[in-house]
């Protein structure tokens, strides 16, 4: 970290400390470095204990149709952020949705939780202060410039490519910048990765923005993208640079937006990829640029796509009778048609996502007349008794993609193909803090067995008898 931004983030604490009378922290309270820093031989210890004590312990069992059903399950992989659980849905750090968006520092006037300061928290476990979020926050912005191969990289794509190819190909070409990949280069110890990998991680994090905004005003506006503001928190920056910061309910939307998009545990196929990618000491650029190339699927992030796509097909086909019976006759035909309902199922899910839920409820307060809500909500009152009925998915509630859509288009963003460049943006706030944590923890390079066919039947025959 840079002498002149530790200075920042002092003068932001005792700022802090003197407006609430409280004693000085300029000198005393960590950064997020430092914090991470004091924290982790504990936590290497607490590894070291457990794997000692119980490493042969037996965790689980795989099934043989596990292995032919994508791993659905199988217990392998840490991830320290968020655990998943089926009917409750996601914890950060054992906090609820709802505690985040009560514990977390906020904007001045706003209700969401920061990003930023979720980050400090699914990196070290603990609330940051106010004052830690906005030196962070600052810190952020002062790292957000681009090199000018990325910028131009960006410029000559073409329309034509998807924003999602686009957003990879300028984080991959970001690799320029990697203080881990040099520092390897250079033969660093392996007690010292993390320490790169984190400033890898905070640079690329504050890089995003800018590179999806140039992205988007290229492929959609006047290709002209705005400057990084050092005094506005890193959503606020992020709508900017899109080209709506002037509604402070985009600000607000994108603060909830970026925290609840951020992590999901470690088995969905960006975060596990990037955590994957880096276990072979790849960089964090080249580890991100392969999770978001993941994020890109449609039955993962370009969902939020497909979502709107399929929508407007709705809408286009049943006009303005969106009655319960219509819509159930639209979803048998997608159904009938040997497609999926978007938007709907999870692979660990078996409830609504609170991810739905804190989007719904956004919108309940702020667009409730807003006629593609209404439709929105009208499906989630048919979608899942179809589905049941259906009698294929084992979640027929919707996941966080079924809404995310709704709310862009409502503030004019209606540009759905850049819907998963905004939830790779938000998935950085999830594995970034997990690959600095890897590397802390010093894990493993990731190699699972696998089997031919043929050997796997030699080996359930052999068993069974
Ligand atoms: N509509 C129709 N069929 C569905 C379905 C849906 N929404 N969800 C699952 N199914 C089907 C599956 O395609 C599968 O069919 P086959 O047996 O013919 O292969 C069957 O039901 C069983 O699937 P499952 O075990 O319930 O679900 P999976 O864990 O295999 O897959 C998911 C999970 C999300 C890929 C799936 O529910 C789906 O395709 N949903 C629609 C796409 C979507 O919304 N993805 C976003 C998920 C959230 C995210 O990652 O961003």
């Amino acid at each position: 970290m840079s002498l002149a931004f530790r200075s920042v983030a002092r003068s932001a604490l005792s700022q802090r400390s003197a407006v609430m009378g409280l004693r000085s922290y300029s000198s005393k309270e960590p950064t997020l470095k430092e914090r991470f820093a004091e924290l982790l031989p504990e936590k290497q210890e607490e590894v070291k204990k457990l794997k000692a004590e119980y490493g042969k312990t037996v965790i689980g069992e795989v099934l043989l149709e596990q292995a032919y059903g994508g791993m659905r399950g199988i217990k392998g992989l840490v991830w320290e952020g968020s655990v998943l659980d089926p009917v409750e849905g996601i914890r950060f750090r054992g906090r609820t949705i709802p505690d985040i968006q009560k514990e977390l520092p906020k904007a001045e006037g706003g209700n969401e939780p920061l990003p930023e300061a979720l980050f400090w928290l699914l990196l070290t476990g603990e609330v940051p202060t106010a004052a830690q979020t906005k030196a962070f926050s600052e810190e952020l912005a002062a790292r957000s410039a681009l090199p000018k191969h990325v910028e131009e990289l960006i410029d000559r794509s073409p329309a034509t490519l998807h924003p999602m190819a686009q957003f990879s190909i300028a984080v991959t070409a970001l690799e320029s910048e990697s203080q881990f990949a040099k520092a390897y280069a250079k033969g660093v110890n392996k007690k010292e990765y993390w320490k790169y990998t984190y400033e890898d991680s905070i640079d690329l994090l504050a890089k995003l923005p800018p590179i999806a905004a140039r992205i988007y005003r290229n492929v959609f506006k006047d290709g002209k993208v705005g400057q990084v503001d050092p005094t506005l928190d890193y959503s606020a920056n992020l709508a900017h640079l899109l080209g709506y910061g002037s509604n402070p309910e985009f600000l607000e939307l994108m603060r909830l937006y970026v925290s609840i998009h951020s992590d999901h545990e470690g088995g969905n196929v960006s975060a596990h990829t990037t955590h994957l990618v880096g276990s072979a000491l790849s960089s964090p650029y080249l580890s991100l640029a392969a999770g978001l190339n993941g994020l890109a699927g449609p039955l993962h992030g370009r969902a939020n796509q497909e979502v709107l796509e399929w929508l407007f097909e709705m809408k286009k086909e049943i006009g303005s009778d969106i009655s319960k019976e219509r819509i159930e006759k639209y979803l048998w035909d997608t159904l009938n048609a040997g497609r999926v309902v978007p938007g709907y199922g999870h692979a660990v899910l078996r409830k609504t996502d609170p991810r739905y839920i804190a989007q719904r409820e956004f919108a309940q307060k702020h667009m409730p007349d807003y006629d593609l809500f209404k439709l929105v909500s009208n499906i989630y009152e048919v979608a899942p008794g179809v589905l049941t009925k259906h009698g294929k998915t084992k979640n027929p509630w919707p996941n966080v993609d079924s809404h995310s859509g709704v709310l862009l288009q409502y503030y004019g963003l209606t540009e759905q193909s850049f819907y998963t460049v905004l939830f790779g943006v938000a998935r950085a706030f999830g594995v970034l803090p997990q690959l600095i944590i890897d590397r802390g923890l010093g894990f493993a390079i990731e190699r699972p067995k696998s089997f031919s066919t043929e050997k796997y039947a030699e080996l359930v025959k052999s068993l069974a008898k």
